[in-house]
């Protein structure tokens, strides 16, 4: 059993800054950090500890501030340096707490250390970043050293020319990212400052922007072939926890986060493998707390690809991933964050569960019961409180507006002017399934339109909201109105479970997981909590289908009464032994005798 810690029974509640709330008198139409420190009493009553913000940070916003100018500054857009000193005091009146999210593989290329980088082949910054002469094809032409991809949707190069000094330079994200070359230890230190900078500062930790890509493979070798069509391929074999990944992370832990009671959580795509998980949670090798492990939410990418890319699946492969990860956390004594969605990925409503307004209430509660009752820290996305979903069809990719959609379309429409082959229809639809902007549109406050209280009225919000927020939004989720409804709210029902979570935390947030039969469809999720000294267990039965099934409560599982559930009875006429019936996404929650 983990040992308990402070950080491990918080709730986290990730805010990105855009979308979340813009002060009164703010023109431009994105979210700033006045903004989230208005909303702190909210957040408070929902159960949250530690906001996360995306990055506000100085940047161009080519990729939503995760290309970062200046990481000892704040864009303009978001507000000033004294509003997070405003924003950090707030939360701590109410014993809450901040954590920034850390981009350091890569920085814009307006970073001064990137413009100094690129003035020329001797400067003193020129090592900082990752530069390799090209290669040449059999007729003579310029070729990138290698074939690795970019990852935000074009399928070009990762390696972009330099007219200037006559190099390619490493970029793996979009060309404004180059990526810092973590070999040269004036790198490093640089990162340690500003570390110390901000932990200075009083925030409580950082989640770490896809850290496990800053130690690439020397030499550069091409990626294997996935798609014989494409000029370049994923190459994440060379550069997802490349060689010297564990050294990189033990440095900053000895000279930085070991001074100071941090917390940090490593953002780690397209790594599965147990082991190489373990090296970097276990808590004896001092490296990070936890990591984000993409696999639930890669579980509809064609494997081996990227995220814009449409895969079937089955909720059988939800409870073997969700599973996976809780055995293999108590096995090895790691710790591991419990999350279903973030600013990367559609809402997980409509990609888990059912979001048609039929079940929608239900979807979103099922999912609140699976992840507050499982072992490890628990991350809340903004909105997923509210049960917020993708954004209809009739929105068309021209609204979209992250970077990685419209690189998507354009190249999509430069394929495929005429809808040759159906491909715009395809392409439509992916971005429907799996772009990130889903994610994105603004957090509505109140029914009244048509911003929803996100921004002042006459303002044009940064992108388009989300047409719903009539009857989604968060005034009518926190305070209903007085004959509203008899069950509770999404919000509501969240508000529950995280106090649930927490009162009972030696079972939940400590206790053991014991994954329990499934029904003949394996529809059925169902597992036992069981706390440390064995003096509580929970049940909790989760139907992933919108039909009535039947399940088995298997013997040795003695159930005394059913306590919670997402239908607004509670399962409380439902028998506790035997063949019970769940009805369409039902969800119970069950003390064990
Ligand atoms: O969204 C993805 C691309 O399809 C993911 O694979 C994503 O690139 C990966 O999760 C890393 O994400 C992080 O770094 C990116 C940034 O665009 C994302 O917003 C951020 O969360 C580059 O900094």
């Amino acid at each position: 059993f983990s040992s308990p810690a402070w950080w491990k029974e918080s709730c986290i509640y990730q805010i990105y800054p855009a979308s979340f709330k813009s002060s009164p008198n703010n023109k431009s139409g994105w979210g700033d950090i006045k903004g989230i420190t208005s909303k702190l009493d909210y957040l408070k009553d929902l159960g949250v500890d530690i906001l996360w913000l995306s990055p506000i940070f100085k940047s161009p916003q080519v990729d939503m501030g995760y290309d970062i100018s200046d990481y000892k500054d704040i864009d303009p857009t978001y507000g000033s340096l004294d509003d997070v000193d405003e924003l950090i005091s707030k939360l701590k009146d109410r014993d809450m707490k901040l954590m920034m999210d850390l981009v350091v593989n890569h920085t814009s290329d307006q970073h001064a250390w990137f413009q100094d980088s690129r003035s020329s082949k001797t400067s003193s910054k020129r090592d900082w970043y990752i530069w390799q002469p090209p290669r040449y094809d059999a007729d003579g032409n310029r070729q990138p050293p290698n074939n690795w991809a970019l990852i935000l949707g074009e399928a070009n190069s990762a390696w972009t020319w330099d007219e200037h000094t006559q190099e390619y330079f490493l970029a793996l994200f979009t060309p404004e990212q180059p990526d810092l070359n973590w070999r040269n230890p004036a790198v490093r230190e640089a990162v340690h400052d500003v570390l110390r900078f901000w932990l200075d500062r009083g925030v409580c930790g950082f989640r770490m922007d896809v850290i496990n890509h800053i130690s690439k493979v020397s030499g550069y070798p091409d990626a294997k072939i996935i798609d014989p069509s494409a000029p370049y391929q994923p190459g994440h074999a060379h550069y997802a926890n490349g060689p010297e990944l564990h050294n990189y992370l033990q440095e900053i832990h000895s000279e930085v986060l070991s001074k100071y009671p941090t917390i940090t959580v490593g953002e780690m795509p397209f790594v599965k493998d147990d082991s190489e998980i373990l090296r970097v949670v276990s808590p004896d090798r001092n490296e990070l707390n936890m990591i984000f492990i993409f696999e639930l939410v890669d579980v509809d990418n064609v494997p081996g690809s990227f995220r814009l890319t449409r895969h079937e699946w089955h909720p059988r492969d939800l409870r073997r991933i969700v599973s996976r990860w809780q055995n293999v956390m108590q096995e090895c004594n790691g710790w591991n964050s419990v999350f279903i969605e973030n600013h990367d990925n559609p809402r997980s409503l409509t990609r888990y569960v059912d979001d048609s307004d039929q079940f929608r209430d239900l979807g979103a509660k099922l999912l609140a019961l699976m992840q507050s009752t499982l072992s490890g820290t628990l991350y809340v996305y903004q909105g997923e409180e509210l049960g917020m979903r993708d954004l209809p069809p009739e929105i068309p990719p021209e609204e979209y507006r992250d970077i990685e959609s419209q690189n998507f379309w354009r190249k999509s429409l430069s394929l495929y002017p005429n809808n040759e082959k159906g491909g715009l229809d395809d392409a439509r639809k992916t971005l429907q399934r799996k772009a990130r902007d889903h994610a994105r549109t603004p957090v509505p406050w109140s029914p009244e339109g048509p911003n929803a209280g996100f921004c002042d009225e006459g303002v044009e919000p940064w992108m388009c909201l989300n047409p719903d927020f009539t009857s989604y939004n968060a005034s009518a989720q926190q305070n209903p109105p007085e004959g509203s409804g008899e069950g509770l709210t999404v919000f509501q029902f969240w508000r529950r479970a995280l106090r649930n979570r927490k009162e009972h935390a030696n079972t939940f947030v400590y206790g053991t997981f014991t994954e329990l039969p499934s029904n003949a469809t394996e529809e059925v999720f169902a597992y036992t909590k069981t706390a440390a000294d064995g003096k509580e267990a929970f049940v909790v039965v989760l139907n992933f289908s919108g039909k009535e099934v039947e399940w088995a409560v298997p013997e040795g599982v003695s159930v005394e009464r059913w306590v919670a559930g997402n239908w607004d009875d509670d399962g409380a006429d439902k028998g506790t032994s035997g063949e019970i019936k769940l009805r369409a996404w039902e969800g119970l929650l069950g003390m064990v005798k």
